[in-house]
């Protein structure tokens, strides 16, 4: 026990002081088909070596489209201790283990559990980028496109941090006529982009100028071109039940 908690105080070593806090935060502990099984600390589920052993929780992927067709695009901050300075969709992060973001408690909703990721991202996108709740709420509506399980090492040198998670994908789209406010939280985002489908693709041929996070990269080899294409009629893709893994 002396041994795990001392490589966990190594990972942790150097790190950002805001970023340490918010590894205290309670994410949700699922098993394969996403039914909640118990709560553990951020920074457990993190652990590649809790991740090796099978620990799995709940995310969520969001994705803005402008009235225009942009999507908005961050780039991770460098105080971020899991994937720093990567380039990746709007905003990622974890529904907590309260009422408003835990979903179905017995497990029979998926409907609930989109509420609560929902919930969760209203949250981020305020935390994050600044986004006023007022804004998400009002400007525009979320989509719901499906879950995709995936696990990814992280880029750290000393491989202590990873993802494995069941994903949510939520599209947002902004109402025509209506723009919404980006002020980015310089702890978590360091910079971000609209980006036009043309645009976007020389952008992830650059490989010298930009990075992105592996889900990211799972979902546009994937999905998200399709997606982008099909925006006026997401009813075709939306609502997916399936888990997708990955
Ligand atoms: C975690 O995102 C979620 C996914 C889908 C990778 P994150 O590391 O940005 O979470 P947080 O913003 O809460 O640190
Ligand atoms: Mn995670």
């Amino acid at each position: 026990v002396s041994n795990l908690s001392n490589k966990e105080k190594k990972a942790m070593e150097g790190h950002d002081e805001e970023q340490i806090k918010l590894m205290n935060e309670n994410c949700i502990i699922i098993d394969w088909n996403d039914n909640v099984i118990g709560t553990s600390t951020k920074k457990t589920c993190h652990l590649m070596d809790n991740i090796d052993g099978g620990l799995l929780h709940r995310a969520f992927s969001c994705f803005i489209f402008n009235d225009k067709k942009e999507l908005l695009l961050q780039q991770r901050a460098k105080e971020k201790i899991t994937f720093p300075l990567l380039w990746t969709n709007t905003c990622c992060s974890h529904p907590l283990s309260i009422d408003s973001e835990i979903g179905s408690v017995d497990n029979s909703s998926l409907i609930e559990n989109v509420n609560g990721v929902t919930n969760a991202c209203i949250r981020k996108l305020e935390h994050e980028l600044g986004i006023p709740e007022f804004e998400t709420e009002n400007f525009g509506k979320f989509h719901f496109l499906n879950r995709i399980h995936y696990m990814a090492p992280c880029n750290d040198p000393e491989n202590h941090w990873g993802e494995h998670e069941i994903d949510y994908i939520l599209i947002y789209k902004v109402n025509p006529g209506k723009s919404i406010t980006v002020k980015p939280n310089l702890n978590e985002v360091e910079d971000y982009k609209w980006v036009d489908l043309d645009t976007f693709k020389k952008m992830l041929n650059d490989s010298e100028n930009f990075d992105f996070t592996p889900w990211f990269k799972i979902i546009c080899e994937n999905y998200l071109f399709q997606w982008w294409q099909q925006l006026d009629n997401l009813s075709n893709v939306e609502n997916d039940e399936k888990i997708y893994r990955m």
